[in-house]
């Protein structure tokens, strides 16, 4: 990027960041001083741990594709720029994953990581911290679907899993353009959680079970200008996610036929909707499971009501709320939250978070 337009995003952010918080003009202005200095003789700037802080939880609250961001505020934000080699990376997620766990009562947590300057970028190959690997044998594949070509990766660089249907993979890391290093997860640090269901014995038979915290980890983080390539973040899930995406959709776990034999219902015929009653039961399970873990979820009815919140206080604060529709619609019974019946810009506003291309 040029220097003259990288100023340009810097300033815009300034100005909206600092306003935000209440700072002064004169605060403003001299911080806009000093970050065209640094531009014109380094041809970047530094962000301070507060403009870190705020643009983060400013990204989260552009997130056009979330439903979760009433809670934007209450980001926690590590700050590891001073990560420099792919073992300090690795440390540093272990205590994100430790602390964003916090034994269950999850803590909606970002770790930054150095941007891309001119020392070597970091990029975290896995597209979340923790996941499920999947193996393809022949015409079946173990595991999660999703995560095959990710999976003959890690195995390329060493690593090798047991080959169970739910193989924790590890975090592979690169730094620059050297060999990515990977690096086992310990278990200790992984909430899991058993699916059962308290009305269908034979749903508990099927030995379904989903990790406990979401932490994405292939998007970049763009404030004012600067990329960061590593900047892993999580909240908690929302049912749905893992009820009627993961464990259901044909293309990942394709669990409806197993759920609905459980059941004893009629898959012959589309309209005893089988799948539909299959699918509900299903995420009754989950978020019953996850409440008697002990471990933070949403179901989506009330997660709807949280953005119908936050569309209020952003409007309080004469904010737009941009999001895009099709994602925000949760993926069971969509038309019966106030998402379905009103309509978002799906503009991209800075601060955000953005797809990059995949190193592999
Ligand atoms: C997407 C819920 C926290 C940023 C989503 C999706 C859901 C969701 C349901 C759609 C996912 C999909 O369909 O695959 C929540 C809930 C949270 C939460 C319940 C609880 C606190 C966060 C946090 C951040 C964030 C902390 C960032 C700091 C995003 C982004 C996407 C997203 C960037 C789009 C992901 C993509 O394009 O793949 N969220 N979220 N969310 N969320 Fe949140
Ligand atoms: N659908 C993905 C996770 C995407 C992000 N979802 C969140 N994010 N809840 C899945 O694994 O099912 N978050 O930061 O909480």
């Amino acid at each position: 990027m040029d220097r003259q337009s990288l100023f340009n995003q810097a300033e815009a952010f300034i100005i909206a960041c600092y306003q935000e918080l209440g700072k002064s003009k004169l605060q403003t202005d001299s911080r806009l001083q000093e970050i065209e200095a640094a531009i014109a003789s380094a041809g970047y700037y530094v962000h301070t741990m507060e403009e870190l802080k705020h643009g983060a939880r400013m990204a989260w609250r552009n997130s056009n594709r979330c439903i979760g961001r009433l809670f934007w505020e209450s980001l926690h934000v590590f700050d590891e720029r001073e990560a420099g080699s792919a073992a300090a990376v690795a440390a540093a997620l272990f205590r994100h994953i430790d602390w964003a766990t916090n034994g269950g009562r999850i803590r909606p947590t970002i770790t930054v990581f150095r941007p891309a300057i001119d020392e070597p970028s970091i990029r975290i190959w896995n597209h979340q911290l923790i996941r499920y690997a999947g193996y393809e044998s022949g015409q079946e594949i173990v595991g999660d679907p999703a995560s095959v070509a990710f999976t003959k990766e890690c195995q390329r660089l060493g690593w090798e899993g047991a080959g169970t249907t739910y193989d924790l993979l590890p975090l592979v890391i690169q730094v620059g353009s050297a060999e990515p290093q990977w690096f086992q997860l310990p278990q200790e640090l992984v909430v899991e959680v058993p699916i059962t269901h308290s009305d269908l014995p034979a749903l508990d038979q099927l030995g379904l079970q989903w990790y406990g915290v979401p932490i994405v980890s292939d998007m970049k983080l763009e404030i004012g200008g600067i990329q960061y390539t590593a900047a892993p973040f999580n909240g908690w899930y929302m049912g749905t996610e893992i009820g009627a995406r993961n464990l259901a959709d044909i293309e990942r776990y394709n669990m409806l036929p197993k759920v609905a034999e459980a059941m004893g219902l009629d898959t012959h015929h589309h309209s005893t909707l089988w799948k539909d009653r299959a699918l509900v039961e299903l995420n009754v399970a989950v978020l019953d499971s996850y409440k008697k873990h002990g471990v933070t979820i949403v179901d989506h009815h009330t997660a709807a009501s949280q953005f119908k919140r936050f569309e209020e206080k952003e409007a309080a604060h004469g904010r737009e709320v941009t999001g895009r529709w099709s994602w925000l619609i949760p993926p069971l019974s969509p038309a019966t939250t106030h998402i379905f019946h009103s309509s978002y810009q799906d503009r991209e506003v800075s601060p955000n978070f953005l797809g990059q291309a995949s190193p592999y």
